[in-house]
């Protein structure tokens, strides 16, 4: 079993409906939730089009190694209308990315673990903390109320 957090983004239709989608599809392929951090509104960045985003983070227990938990996540995206092969300043009825695996680092062409942007996007760490503040990433061995401060 691994301890992975999901970084969860909406800013298409219903948010609070996608969030509840999402949370209700993770259940059914035996992954646990043991937490789920406030959703904050946040303002789209890095040039995403449309209105705001409601942003949070997820703990989730799971078997599922990271390439299957990221086709998953893929198929759970496309499950609430997501494209395929999206554009990435499209707007997004739900955007899932795996943030930590474990300590897992893992860097290979389509999936690199850490998340590379997490220490520098607000929207993932503010959530982050409020459920994991201690914990440690990885790569830089910092913890997230660190890494929250120093942005
Ligand atoms: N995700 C991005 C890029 N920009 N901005 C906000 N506010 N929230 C996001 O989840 C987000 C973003 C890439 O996936
Ligand atoms: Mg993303
Ligand atoms: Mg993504």
């Amino acid at each position: 079993m691994a301890i992975v957090y999901l970084g969860i983004g909406t800013n298409l239709g219903s948010r609070e409906k996608n969030i509840e989608a999402t949370l209700r599809l993770l259940k059914r392929k035996n992954i646990r939730i043991n937490q789920v951090s406030s959703f904050f509104k946040t303002r789209p960045e890095e040039g995403v089009k449309g209105s705001y985003f409601l942003n949070g983070v997820a703990e989730i227990e799971t078997k599922l190694e990271p390439k299957r938990l990221l086709r998953f996540l893929k198929a759970i995206e496309e499950n609430l209308g997501r494209e395929r092969n999206h554009k990435r300043e499209e707007p997004r009825t739900i955007d899932l990315d795996i943030i930590f695996y474990g300590s897992l680092i893992l860097d290979e062409p389509n999936l690199i673990i850490p998340h590379p942007k997490f220490r520098e996007r607000e929207f993932v760490l503010k959530p982050l903390n409020e459920i994991a503040s201690f914990f440690k990433d990885p790569v830089t061995g910092k913890k997230i109320e660190t890494l929250l401060k120093e942005i």
